[in-house]
C-alpha cells in the first residue's frame, strides 16, 4: 500500500463512526432548513430562490435517503423549464422576492416567446447535470415502480434540455456547446472570464440602474464579484432582453460567447447516464449516444492542450483558445473523454502543488485539494475570493467521479477524505481555503451538504473499493 493512501486510510479511521453520523444528521438538518416546500434553496439568505445546477446537486444528496424529495427537487425544477427545452439558472420563489439580484423584474424574461406560463424565472441556463442525478434516484430507489412513473415524465424533459443545447447553443454543429454569460457557467468570477469580459466596451451611462444586494448579506466585499464585474454581468443580460431572449440575434450579437469544458463534459456524462435511464425505460435512445460521441470527440480534438495537460476554454467571439488553469479544465475525466496517454498526464497535473498535495498533517504542510485554480502558475489567485482559488466541494465531488472512472484511486480517495475534513473542521461552507482550510461565503450552504451526505454515506457503507 502506498504511502498517501495508508495515510487517508488513518485519518478515514480516526474520524469515528459516531462523529460521521452525527455530520451526517448535521447535513440532513442543513437541507431541512434551507427546504421550500418543493425545492431547496442554496441557502438561507444570500441565494433565496430555487437555482438549476445546486438542485441537481442537492438532488444527488437527498437520492441517498429521501426519494420524495430528490424527485421533487427535480419535478419542481422541471416545471418552470422553457418551451424551447432551456432550464433556466434561477426558479424564483414568489414568497422570497426583493432580497436578491436580479429579480425576474430586471430578467424581463416573458418577452420571450418561450417563457413557461405562471413560472417565474431569469432567461439564462447552467450546467445541465440533471439526468446524472435522476440517475441516482434510480438508482438508490426504495419504491421501484414510484420511480419508474417518475421517470416516465422527467425523461422526455431531460432529452429537450439535451435538444436545447445541441439545437440552440451549437449552431456550427461542432459537438461543443456555448455558454454566453459566466453565470451560466456556475464559475461567475472564474479568472477564466476575465480576458473576454474585459474586451467587452461598456458605455456605464448606458447600463441599466441596478442595486447588488448580494453585498447586504454580511458575506465581505472581498468574497464576491467586483463591481466591474457586476457591470459586465448587467450588460449581458440587459442585451438578452434587448434581444427578446431570440437565441440567433444572441449569438450574432454577444460578446461573450464560450465553449467551457466544465459545462460540456457534464452534458458529455448526463448523455451517457440518460441513456442509462432510457434504456431501462425502454426507449431508443440513438441520438442521445450521438450526442455523447460528438461532445466527448469534440472535447478530445477541440480543447485538449498538450502543453497544459488539462483542457483548455475555446472563446467563440474572438475564435481563440483561452489557456485554462482552472479546475474545469479536467472535468472531461467525468465524461472519459480523456484518452489513455490523456488522462495519466492529467492526474499528474492535479497531483501535483498546483492543485495540492496532501504533503503531511502539520499546518505548514497542509493542503486541501482540489482549488478552483492552479496555486502555482495561476498568476490571480486569491484563495478566499470565491471562483479564483478557494475549493468547492461541487467540483471536487465531480472530479472524484471522474477519477474513478479511470481507476485513480490514490487521488480519488484523497478528494473524498478532503471534503469530509474539509466539513468536519469547518461546517458546511460554501467554499473552503485550499491551505488554511477555513470556510468562507455563506453557510449552511445546502450542496455542501448534500455532497457531503453522498461521500459520507459512501463511506459509512464501506463502499470506497475503486476500480483500477
Ligand atoms: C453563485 O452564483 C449566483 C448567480 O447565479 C450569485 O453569485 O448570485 C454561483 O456559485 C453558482 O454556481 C451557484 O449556482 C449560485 C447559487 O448557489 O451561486
Amino acid at each position: 500500500m502506498q504511502v498517501q493512501e495508508a495515510m487517508i486510510m488513518l485519518e478515514e479511521r480516526k474520524l469515528m463512526s459516531e462523529t460521521l453520523n452525527h455530520l451526517i444528521e448535521q447535513a440532513k438538518s442543513t437541507l431541512d432548513a434551507n427546504w421550500l416546500g418543493q425545492s431547496t434553496k442554496p441557502s438561507p439568505h444570500l441565494y433565496p430562490h430555487q437555482w438549476n445546477w445546486d438542485s441537481g446537486f442537492i438532488a444527488i444528496g437527498y437520492a441517498r435517503y429521501d426519494q420524495n424529495r430528490a424527485q421533487q427537487e427535480l419535478s419542481s425544477l422541471f416545471s418552470a423549464q422553457w418551451a424551447n427545452g432551456m432550464l433556466p439558472q434561477i426558479v424564483f420563489n414568489p414568497d422570497a422576492l426583493g432580497s436578491y439580484f436580479p429579480e425576474p423584474d430586471f430578467w424581463q424574461a416573458e418577452r420571450s416567446p418561450n417563457y413557461p406560463p405562471g413560472a417565474l424565472t431569469s432567461g439564462i441556463t447552467m450546467p445541465p447535470l440533471h439526468a446524472m442525478a435522476a440517475l441516482r434516484v434510480m438508482q438508490y430507489a426504495t419504491d421501484g415502480n414510484a420511480a419508474r412513473e417518475w421517470l416516465q415524465d422527467l425523461y422526455p424533459r431531460l432529452v429537450a434540455l439535451h435538444e436545447y443545447f445541441y439545437r440552440d447553443r451549437d449552431p456550427q454543429r461542432e459537438g461543443l456547446v456555448y455558454i454566453r454569460h459566466p453565470w451560466e457557467s456556475g464559475l461567475d468570477n472564474s479568472p477564466t472570464w476575465d480576458a473576454p469580459l474585459k474586451a467587452m466596451k461598456i458605455d456605464k451611462d448606458k447600463l441599466p440602474p441596478y442595486q447588488r444586494k448580494d453585498l447586504k448579506k454580511g458575506i465581505p466585499k472581498s468574497q464576491r464579484p467586483s463591481d466591474e464585474d457586476y457591470d459586465r454581468y448587467v450588460y449581458l443580460v440587459d442585451l438578452f432582453r434587448r434581444l427578446d431572449y431570440d437565441e440567433q440575434a444572441i449569438y450574432r450579437e454577444c460578446p461573450f460567447l464560450i465553449q467551457d469544458p466544465l459545462l460540456n463534459s457534464i452534458l458529455c456524462k448526463a448523455n451517457e447516464d440518460l441513456i442509462e435511464i432510457g434504456q431501462a425505460l425502454g426507449e431508443d435512445t440513438g441520438q442521445i449516444q450521438d450526442w455523447y460521441d460528438q461532445t466527448s470527440r469534440a472535447l478530445r480534438e477541440k480543447l485538449w492542450h498538450k502543453r497544459h495537460g488539462a483542457f483548455d476554454v475555446f472563446d467563440l467571439y474572438k475564435g481563440e483558445p483561452i489557456g485554462t488553469l482552472t479546475a474545469a479544465g479536467f472535468m472531461p475525466l467525468l465524461c472519459g473523454a480523456p484518452t489513455s496517454e490523456e488522462a495519466p498526464i492529467m492526474c499528474a497535473f492535479l497531483d501535483s502543488h498546483a492543485y495540492c498535495t496532501r504533503k503531511g498533517t502539520s499546518q505548514d504542510q497542509r493542503c486541501f485539494s482540489i482549488p478552483n485554480y492552479n496555486l502555482v502558475e495561476g498568476s490571480e489567485l486569491d484563495t478566499s475570493h470565491y471562483w479564483r482559488g478557494p475549493v468547492w466541494i461541487n467540483t471536487n465531488w465531480l472530479l472524484l467521479q471522474g477519477l474513478r472512472r479511470y481507476g485513480i484511486k490514490g487521488k480519488a480517495d484523497s478528494v473524498r477524505a478532503d471534503i469530509i475534513k474539509l466539513v468536519e473542521s469547518c461546517g458546511f461552507h460554501e467554499y473552503f481555503d485550499p491551505y488554511e482550510g477555513f470556510g468562507y461565503g455563506t453557510d449552511n450552504f445546502s450542496w455542501s451538504a448534500a455532497l457531503f451526505l453522498d461521500v459520507a454515506l459512501e463511506q459509512e457503507e464501506g463502499i470506497h473499493e475503486l476500480p483500477g
